[in-house]
């Protein structure tokens, strides 16, 4: 049997294989006190009382209902990974984004389309609760999927780390201690469990592996030797088969390979996982942690030795090509975007992109976008200067080119939409030729999590499509929790004549004092007393950012 198969909690109403069902997800989300990964003991945030929580499967086009009790101590909030929430905006998740958080002992129910097809994640996006377990993927298949395969396997990663993600944070912003912290080489989970499951092949049979890097911090590395695996999706996004010899995650990415099986049962193999943090020296049996799995196609066959092709070929996103067939887009506007660290007055150290490092305004963003009148709605500086918050207009189309002048990577996320990827290249030796999407394919690759590796940019295109409020920001979370974010606050002229938040939804705010219109302060007009003053930044241009965990 494969794992992860429609799991236990969810029940699937009226479904059928062609019609949309609703999908009916109940989580209580509370404490539980566990030993993950068989070293640390500790307390992490479940469902229903248990961790791993089980997976969610839909097909496109079903509607999602998930109903959350909020039985911590905080408050929290539900953010489906890759979904671009076109119309419903406000379900998006991010707290102070697109909703206040559920306070604790309230309920609230999402409810909004499985808008497109893939492999996606359910996590929390309220006091990164993601990263203490509340996540699981999300996978939406197609009613007909465009590549043909006997069977699918769902393999999730996830870095499990000693301590509560609050403490690390704290320990990171505290300029009382040294930073970076001390790294702290967490274990890997796959599927939510510290050993790694056994992939059952039979001979001839064609599988889909879905692979999802749900880590907070680190990346992995995914391989089967003795097999060859053909990408064909990556975040949701359809590709032609492309063959690679090795997968390189960070965190939030997602792939799909197919994989073949040999003809015959004579032998089992392995596949590797490992877990790394490429920004951290290299230490034995810590970094980078090395795991096997077994390739069974026959109980007790004898394991065949494999080793690594000559040419060992990693996946190369820009590489890809997308099976849309969707040309790059025209650019209409150019977005710069430099991100990294900054030391600030306070003695800390902050995550800046253009040198401001985002906060929560004191109203959730999307709230102010649809209460601001015309046309304080398109003044950027109303929603707060640490909100960080770009406008975009209604359908333009708008090249990103994010520059990360740092010595670590960043996988940097998009809610609301997938950018189509254009070009990489280095900041350190612009000599170095740059990588773009390949001319005779002419259909770049779209993904809504991309990694920009050190000294590097990347260029990123998107149309503006989707009106809403859409942060995007670096899927690391201790440098979200610095301030590695920002607000895309798309089309508020029209986000107002088409979507309205449910009252429900308000109530998440009034039941907590927080005020649903006005401006980033929750004032009206240019009032924006309340918001603290932005943090002063001492050096110009920013250090490189020193490594953290
Ligand atoms: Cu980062």
């Amino acid at each position: 049997m494969l794992f992860f198969r429609q799991a236990a909690s969810v029940v699937l109403l009226f479904g059928s294989l062609t019609s949309a069902a609703r999908v009916l997800v109940d989580w209580d989300i509370g404490y539980v006190n566990l030993d993950r990964d068989g070293h640390s003991p500790r307390r992490a945030i479940g469902v229903n009382g248990a961790l791993p929580i089980p997976p969610v499967f839909a097909t496109k086009g079903d509607t999602l209902v998930i109903k959350v009790r909020n039985s911590l101590d905080v408050s929290t909030s539900i953010h489906a990974h890759g979904l671009f929430q076109n119309g419903t905006s406000y379900m998006d998740g991010p707290a102070m984004v697109t909703q206040c958080g559920i306070p604790p002992g309230h309920s609230f129910t999402y409810e909004y389309e499985a808008d497109h097809a893939g492999t996606f994640w359910l996590h929390g996006h309220d006091h990164h609760q993601n990263s203490d377990g509340l996540r699981t993927p999300l996978i939406v298949r197609e009613r007909r999927e465009p590549h043909r395969y006997d069977d699918e396997y769902l393999l999730s990663l996830e870095d499990w780390y000693q301590f509560e993600f609050a403490d690390r944070l704290k320990d990171t912003l505290d300029p009382t201690k040294s930073f970076p912290p001390p790294p702290s080489f967490p274990y890997a989970l796959f599927n939510g469990y510290p050993t790694t499951p056994t992939l059952k092949f039979k001979p001839g049979k064609t599988y889909r592996i879905r692979i999802v890097n749900m880590s907070t911090t680190e990346w992995f590395q995914f391989n089967l030797p003795g097999h060859q695996m053909r990408v064909i999706e990556a975040d949701g996004e359809h590709s032609r088969p492309s063959a690679v010899d090795g997968l390189d995650m960070g965190p939030g990415e997602r792939y799909s390979v197919l994989v073949t099986a040999h003809p015959t049962d004579s032998h089992n193999y392995h596949y590797n996982a490992t877990l790394y943090a490429g920004f951290v020296p290299k230490i034995e049996d810590k970094n980078p942690r090395y795991y096997q799995g077994l390739i069974e196609y026959r109980e007790g066959a004898p394991t065949m030795p494999t080793t690594e092709p000559r040419n060992f070929k990693w996946v190369n996103d820009v590489e890809l090509c997308a099976l849309s067939g969707n040309p790059p887009l025209p650019v209409d506007r150019q977005i710069e975007l430099t991100i990294g660290g900054s030391l600030f007055t306070t003695g800390q150290i902050l995550d800046v992109i253009n040198n401001i490092t985002y906060a929560q305004p004191k109203i959730p963003t999307l709230h102010s976008a649809l209460s601001l009148s015309s046309p304080l709605h398109m003044n950027e500086s109303l929603y707060g200067p640490q909100t960080h918050a770009i406008v975009l207009r209604h359908l333009e189309s708008v090249e990103l080119t994010v520059n990360s002048p740092n010595n670590l990577p960043h996988p940097m996320h998009l809610h609301g939409h997938a950018f189509q990827i254009i070009e990489y290249g280095s900041l350190a030796n612009r000599s170095e030729p740059v990588r773009r999407f390949s001319p005779e394919c002419n259909a770049p690759m779209q993904r809504d999590t991309i990694v920009v590796p050190v000294n590097s940019y990347v260029k990123l295109r998107f149309r503006a499509d989707n009106p809403g409020v859409w942060l995007f920001h670096c899927h690391m979370d201790i440098h979200f929790g610095m301030g590695m974010a920002l607000t895309f606050v798309e089309a508020p002229d029209v986000l107002r004549q088409r979507q309205q938040v449910p009252d429900s939804m308000l109530e998440l705010c009034r039941a907590q004092g927080v005020r649903t219109e006005g401006n980033g302060a929750g004032n009206a007009g240019f009032d924006l007393t309340g918001l603290p003053a932005p943090p002063v930044r001492v050096l110009r241009g920013g250090p490189a950012l020193p490594p953290t965990e």
